[in-house]
């Protein structure tokens, strides 16, 4: 590894977007394949590999494949566990690892079993003394409609207030071309009114404006993507207006919007344009293991891209703490973290 890289994985960092089964790496995703052979799953069919772009169709494709590996409580239970403990490899001291709970007949995984399950696996790696602190965001998959929704909502109230502070929020995901915001605000309002933080992808396609619109006057306390948001690309400055006065931190994720094809390419990024602001972004990786890469990674592709020094790195690192969903206590904790080690670094 050269001295640039070095730095880039030494740099303490804060993951907030990291969808689990999209974060399943090539080892895991080999071990899955080995317990389930009869479903002559290749690797090829769970990666989109280096140069390689997909249209975000195709990535949702990807997804399905890995949902049909990934069907029992052992392997969520695996596949969390090696997630946390990579990203921990990786230099990230704080994560927040959001899933859509599922529910399988035939392995008689419930979505209440999913959820205690991803609980286990970050309280297995505290008790193995993982150097990383975890939190669990419930997530929403868009397409399944409102009854869906608040079942879920229902699930994380419950597990916010049982899970020793590990569950902390709800995230909107899933196709964007499919279904429509505003049968998800009811769910999403009692969410927020029973306390669950909100981190919702906006304005990952075009063509959304009225359901950004609507979906920001929860208003949200974390933006996924926020791709087409601003009027460059055919956002408004009126949505602009909105995210900034309400200093609404937005998680952006570079490889992920590049590989599946919603940027045309890395220097058009809109890291950019929110960067320029001085507004509050945090770079994240999205699905690490299906777009591959990892959060240093991520961090080194910004600062070439738009030429940031290693103080500047630094900096984003550090102000992604106060975007985080965790307690007061815990922000506090990260900022002695990153002080401790910043001599290190520099
Ligand atoms: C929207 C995404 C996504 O929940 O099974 N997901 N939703 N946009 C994206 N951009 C590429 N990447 C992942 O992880 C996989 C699920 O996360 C959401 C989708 O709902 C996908 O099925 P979990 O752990």
């Amino acid at each position: 590894m050269d001295n640039d890289a070095v730095f880039y994985r030494e740099l303490p960092k804060v993951e907030l977007h990291a969808h689990l089964n999209g974060s399943v790496s090539a080892q895991t995703i080999e071990k899955l394949i080995s317990r389930k052979p009869h479903l002559n799953i290749e690797h090829s069919m769970t990666a989109i590999g280096k140069g390689q772009r997909r249209t975000l169709d195709e990535c949702f494709e990807v997804f399905r494949v890995i949902h049909k590996l990934v069907d029992t409580e052992e392997d969520i239970l695996m596949v969390a566990t090696d997630v946390i403990k990579e990203f921990a490899a990786d230099g990230v001291k704080y994560l927040e690892l959001r899933s859509t709970p599922r529910e399988e007949r035939d392995t008689g995984l419930t979505k209440r079993s999913y959820i205690e399950t991803v609980i286990k696996a970050i309280q297995k790696c505290k008790e193995e003394g993982v150097d990383i602190d975890v939190r669990f965001l419930v997530a929403i998959d868009r397409r399944n409609g409102t009854e869906v929704a608040l079942e879920t909502v229902n699930l994380a109230e419950e597990f916010m207030l049982s899970s020793d502070g590990l569950v902390v929020g709800i995230d909107l995901s899933g196709d964007p071309t499919v279904g429509h915001g505003k049968d998800l605000l009811p769910a999403l309002q009692k969410a927020k009114n029973s306390g669950l933080k909100l981190s919702l992808h906006l304005s990952e396609i075009p063509s959304q404006l009225d359901e950004s619109d609507l979906l920001l006057s929860l208003p949200p306390d974390r933006i996924g993507h926020g791709t087409f948001l601003h009027p460059e690309v055919g956002g408004s400055q009126s949505l602009v207006d909105k995210v900034v006065q309400k200093k609404i931190p937005i998680e952006l994720c570079l490889t992920s919007n590049v590989k599946g094809n919603t940027v045309p390419c890395y220097a058009k990024h809109h890291f950019k344009y929110w960067y320029e602001l001085g507004h509050p972004t945090v770079l994240c990786t999205d699905d690490k293991g299906v777009f591959c890469t990892d959060l240093s990674q991520e961090y080194q592709l910004a600062a070439s891209t738009f030429g940031l020094s290693h103080e500047a790195v630094w900096k984003l690192s550090q102000q992604a703490i106060d975007s985080i969903f965790g307690p007061e206590t815990v922000k506090q904790q990260l900022k002695e973290k990153w002080n401790d080690l910043h001599p290190q670094l520099f």
